[in-house]
């Protein structure tokens, strides 16, 4: 069974460290800046972490400080970003907002897994 963290509010469902850039705030278009983040999926929403120095697995948890950011799954919109990069295993999301991210890794079957696990959030929102 998945963890449940004192400061998150729902279980977590996945966590690690991905390639992360935002590429449009409330629908504008945003200039690409590739950075490292510690990612949270975890009930409605993902959380962004700087890249901790000292992550703790086990519990998802990074070993230091408070979420940089995280955004609200629901009414959300994912695929394969096959035209807005030219790196590989990138996924893009727009939030309801107009905030729209990339989230990339090397690893093909770890970024699968994400993809499995944000679609399944969107989904069961959706039939919320
Ligand atoms: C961008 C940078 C990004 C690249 C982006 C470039 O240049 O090289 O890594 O995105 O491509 O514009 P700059 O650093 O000068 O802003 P990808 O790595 O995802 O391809 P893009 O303009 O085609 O999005």
């Amino acid at each position: 069974a998945s963890p449940r963290l004192p400061d998150l509010p729902h279980e977590v469902e996945r966590f690690g460290l991905l390639n992360k850039t935002k590429i449009a705030e409330g629908g504008r278009k945003l200039r690409k800046s590739w950075g490292v983040s510690w990612v949270v999926l975890a009930g409605n929403s993902l959380i962004f972490y700087k890249d901790p120095k000292a992550p703790v697995p086990a519990t998802g948890k990074p070993g230091c400080s408070r979420p940089e950011s995280s955004v609200d799954l629901r009414g959300a919109a994912l695929d394969w970003a096959r035209d807005l990069s030219s790196r590989k295993n990138v996924i893009h999301f727009r939030t309801v907002t107009g905030n729209e991210f990339l989230l990339q890794s090397d690893d093909e079957a770890e970024i699968q897994g994400w993809y499995q696990g944000i679609r399944a959030v969107i989904r069961r929102l959706d039939r919320e």
